[in-house]
């Protein structure tokens, strides 16, 4: 099977750690393949980026379905673009916080989240009511570090996500942590060994997820609210979808 892995911001070097992080974990006989879109948000930190990041998601799903791509991941923990991806595709599409919230939910009763900005945290908490979690984290946390600091050479980001990850193991009485950034999927051997926790990341958990769901012959319905979209004309910078066929 071929899994793409879409980064919904542009930065190319997250886009390989990203990459390596999910060709390490994908099986022997899994194809991964990673992109992200060449216009949008070098990182995704509002709503204003989430949003704008969308459209890349889009167009870079339509693209995987001219290379019919068997699953698709979308690697930034606010699922930018996740429900109208899905539209797109008979394909599974998962984002990466939904997958790490279903795996955290398999070895623990509660957990907490620690992501990057806690300007950021909404958004986790909006996807946590959407997806039906809300009960079992108990908190959503931040590092405070902008999303590119995770491209630093240096440990700074890492020394930062710890020690929160630390306060959450003390204080939030949960069994294990979600990373909150499609940026630490390289980091997660390093948070477990330094906090004692089971560390859940979306990233490789939405391959394993994929993986599964292909295996199992399933794939996004196309039944109700996620059938392909309707055909109808498009204006401005969107016409050349007016020709387009989804189905
Ligand atoms: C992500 N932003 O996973 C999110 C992290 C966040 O550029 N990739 C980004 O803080 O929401």
């Amino acid at each position: 099977m071929h899994i793409r892995v879409i980064n919904p911001n542009t930065t190319a070097t997250m886009t390989a750690t990203i990459d390596a992080a999910a060709k390490r974990i994908a099986a022997p006989s899994t194809q991964v393949s990673s992109t992200n879109p060449a216009s949008g948000p070098v990182s995704i930190e509002s709503h204003f980026d989430e949003a704008l990041s969308a459209v890349g998601v889009i167009e870079e799903v339509m693209r995987g379905e001219q290379e019919k791509v068997d699953a698709y991941i979308i690697a930034c923990f606010g699922d930018p673009g996740l429900l109208a991806a899905r539209e797109l595709t008979r394909a599974p599409v998962i984002g990466i916080a939904e997958a790490a919230f279903h795996m955290a939910m398999l070895i623990s009763t509660r957990f907490s989240i620690v992501t990057t900005l806690g300007r950021t945290g909404i958004i986790a908490e909006h996807l946590l009511d959407m997806y039906g979690f809300s009960h079992h984290c108990r908190r959503v946390r931040a590092a405070e570090i902008p999303v590119l600091d995770l491209e630093d050479d240096s440990d700074a980001a890492l020394i930062r996500i710890i020690d929160e990850c630390k306060r959450a193991r003390d204080e939030d009485n949960i069994g294990a942590i979600v990373l909150g950034c499609g940026g630490m999927a390289d980091l997660t051997a390093q948070i477990s060994d330094a906090v004692g926790l089971p560390v859940v990341e979306g990233v490789t958990a939405a391959v394993k997820l994929s993986e599964a769901l292909v295996g199992l012959g399933l794939g996004t319905s196309k039944y109700g609210d996620l059938a392909f979209p309707r055909s109808k004309r498009f204006t401005g910078q969107f016409e050349h979808l007016s020709q387009q066929r989804f189905d």
